[in-house]
């Protein structure tokens, strides 16, 4: 009884001493995030950074480029930073238009994280990855964890070459390093910018304003996709998990749902009996191509418990109620 007191009290100790900094707090997953970890270890725990303040921000923001590395550092030593939140990225179909830029950027972020948190002793790190890790050689259903990786896109790419990083850096520094290979995430809080799988936030907006929708992919794209609460849900647990069971340190595979436009459009349909689809496929279509349709998240299962809760079907109800109520 005694010792489990005392262990107890521990880990309530060290958990109320975390000092959270999050790169990319301005994003789509960045801004819920912020906010759960603000509700979860109160506001003077937490440091949201970005390229650019947000408006309407409560709590701790400085303004930061995480490719500049004595301003990250500066601001981890000014506030004793404990775990870092690295979500700070270009994405897949931004990151095609400029390549070079991306590689850059979501390298240069990520070395800086990591080489902070080894210098000034940050002790866990979370680095987001994506099912963009995958190419058109891996298996398209139910695709595996251990699929030989080889991303068509430069962001893919730059999260294949982040995941060998994290691992490097787990087994050379024991580096508290975890990562998730994320979906396509669907929110009503934020908007997405620059993914493949954007289309399934857009195509909302269009219907709650009872606007015509043109999707960019195919009406048969099916792809691996997650709603927000479960997406950062998988995040906190992750880190939350006792760190002896965590046998992943590249990145783990995770799952919420799959559809393709075509049937996400069949379901917004039924609260919008007069809604309409046209498909315009771009370049967009040929990164789908290579992704997986469905992801097979058994390792996360496993090893620290996850379970999504949503379905497509209750994610477009939860969508259509949440923007409803901002309209
Ligand atoms: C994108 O489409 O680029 C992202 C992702 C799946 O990583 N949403």
């Amino acid at each position: 009884m005694f010792l489990i007191y005392n262990f107890d009290c521990i880990q309530f100790f060290s958990f109320m001493q975390e000092k959270i900094l999050i790169t990319g707090a301005g994003g789509q997953l960045g801004s819920v995030l912020t906010l759960k970890l603000q509700e979860k270890f109160g506001f003077d725990r937490i440091i949201a950074t970005d390229l650019y303040p947000k408006i309407g921000h409560r709590g701790h923001f400085e303004i930061l480029d995480a490719t500049d590395y004595q301003k990250l550092e500066s601001i981890v030593i000014k506030h004793s930073i404990t775990q870092i939140y690295h979500l700070a990225a270009i994405l897949s179909a931004s990151g095609e238009k400029t390549p070079v830029k991306t590689w850059d950027l979501n390298m240069k972020t990520l070395i800086n994280v990591l080489e902070v948190s080894r210098i000034q002793g940050v002790h866990k790190v979370f680095f987001p990855s994506s099912i963009a890790v995958f190419g058109d050689n891996a298996s398209k259903d139910n695709t595996s964890q251990d699929q030989f990786l080889l991303p068509s896109t430069i962001y893919g790419i730059s999260k294949a070459t982040g995941e060998n990083w994290v691992n490097y850096y787990y087994i050379k520094y024991g580096l508290d390093v975890r990562s998730l290979r994320y979906p396509g995430v669907i929110g009503h809080q934020s908007l997405p910018g620059g993914g493949t799988t954007d289309y399934a936030v857009d195509i909302f907006h269009k219907a709650i304003h009872n606007k015509p929708f043109e999707c960019f992919l195919s009406a048969s794209a099916q792809l691996p996709m997650i709603y927000m609460e479960d997406a950062i849900r998988a995040t906190i647990e992750l880190m939350e998990a006792p760190k002896q069971n965590i046998t992943i340190r590249s990145s783990y595979n995770i799952a919420g749902m799959s559809f393709n436009p075509n049937q996400l459009f069949l379901m917004i349909r039924k609260t919008y009996p007069k809604f309409t689809i046209t498909y315009k496929p771009d370049f967009r279509q040929q990164i789908a191509d290579t992704w997986p349709n469905s992801i097979d998240d058994s390792n996360a299962r496993r090893d620290w418990g996850w379970n999504p809760k949503c379905d497509l079907e209750s994610m477009t109800s939860s969508m259509i109620k949440n923007l409803k109520l901002k309209q």
